[in-house]
């Protein structure tokens, strides 16, 4: 009899330390899987640009690093005036639906790029002539895409790359036919069609002393007349050794003093030779003349080792810059999520194989990841 009693409290010992062990395996399991949005959850957002094929789940490999390493998406050319707008109020939302929805399932923070840019712009719109008419298009395509997505798009970059390199503002069709208050306008648009979105300035080269001032004095206006603006995206296209550490601090502290919060928005660091000292992303600087050139390609089949570890000292330094400062940014966004499928292997000369981001062509992730993940033990 007390023979047959014992059985079951064996059994019941048992099964509560196996199922401790699986308890403890799972935690080891966690710790193994965790991601960088995981390790940096109490710091900032992590994210990425993605592209049609991903928004269309035609790259798999691509979408699950996504959806385990980043919290946030930016759509890298789905949401642009050309492809969304090509026709006057003809608009085409077949991808960017999909684009949201992806978000919204996976529970990103999702970003709207971007609502008004001179670039990638619909034909007619660089047609405009006078200010009644750009009024009207931009009212129409701010109302509709912030409209739509009203709660579910989180942030819109508003105005995209309104400063020339001296801090001036940019001759553009829209400053053509309706004068700098377009940037107001935009602004006050898009806080009426969705007053909860967070409102940002998104622009390349702002840790250059001459157009930081540009943006410094760009807010300020707004600022000064109750506009709401929420951010600066410091778009973050940089090289190995430029900008230097103490011209991205400068840019944090400068931007946040105005009560904005400081986001990273399309961070990539080419390893490139850039023999015109090219800096930011000025998208009509292309120069054929090196097409093909070896000299401009040195590592076609595969990046060296040394400069691997250039690589991920630099993102290494970057990174440890922005834990310093992060109470003042919200957000770092990569542009892109592997090296294959990178804008800058074709830009600012075509057909190049660079290698500015922590994914590798075969998905893999980097030395770069690696120095970044392991900042936060
Ligand atoms: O990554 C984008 C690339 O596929 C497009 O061809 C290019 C066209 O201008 O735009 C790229 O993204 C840009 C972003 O929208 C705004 N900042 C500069 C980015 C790199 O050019």
């Amino acid at each position: 009899m007390t023979k047959i009693k014992k059985i079951p409290i064996i059994l019941i010992i048992i099964l509560f330390f196996s199922s401790c062990s699986e308890k403890i395996y799972n935690i080891d399991k966690a710790k193994i899987n965790y991601s960088l949005s995981q390790k940096f959850e109490n710091d900032f957002l992590i994210g990425a640009a993605i592209n049609e094929d991903q928004i269309l789940k035609k790259d798999e490999k691509s979408l699950s690093i996504v959806q385990k390493e980043h919290n946030t998406i930016t759509p890298e050319n789905s949401l642009k005036w050309m492809f969304i707008e090509p026709n006057p109020g003809n608009f085409n939302f077949d991808v960017s639906d999909k684009y949201v929805e992806y978000g919204l399932k996976n529970n990103m923070h999702i970003v709207g790029h971007a609502l008004v840019w001179h670039s990638q712009l619909a034909d007619y719109m660089n047609n405009v002539k006078d200010s009644t008419t750009m009024y009207y298009h931009i009212k129409n395509h701010i109302n509709t895409l912030a409209g739509r997505y009203k709660g579910k798009i989180n942030t819109w970059d508003v105005v995209n790359e309104a400063l020339n390199e001296d801090g001036s503002l940019r001759q553009s069709v829209f400053f053509k036919t309706i004068g700098e208050g377009y940037i107001e306008e935009a602004f006050k648009l898009a806080e009426k069609a969705d007053p909860k979105a967070d409102l940002v300035y998104n622009d390349y080269n702002l840790c250059n002393s001459e157009k930081r001032e540009g943006a410094i004095n760009l807010v300020k206006n707004l600022q000064s007349k109750n506009i709401k603006i929420n951010g600066v995206g410091i778009q973050a296209h940089w090289q190995l050794n430029t900008p230097s550490l103490e011209e991205i601090e400068k840019s944090i502290i400068a931007f946040s003093q105005l009560g904005l919060k400081v986001m990273f928005t399309e961070l990539d660091i080419s390893v490139l030779p850039n023999p015109w000292e090219l800096e930011g992303a000025e998208i009509n600087q292309n120069f054929k003349k090196f097409e093909g050139d070896a000299k401009m390609n040195p590592y076609p089949k595969a990046l060296p080792d040394f400069m691997e570890e250039k690589l991920a000292k630099r993102y290494e330094d970057i990174f440890r810059l922005f834990l310093k400062h992060r109470d003042k940014i919200s957000r770092i966004t990569f542009w892109g999520v592997t090296d294959k499928h990178s804008w800058l292997n074709d830009w600012p000369i075509k057909g190049r194989t660079n290698y500015p981001l922590l994914f590798d062509r075969n998905y893999q992730s980097k030395k770069a990841y690696q120095s970044i993940f392991d900042l936060t033990k």
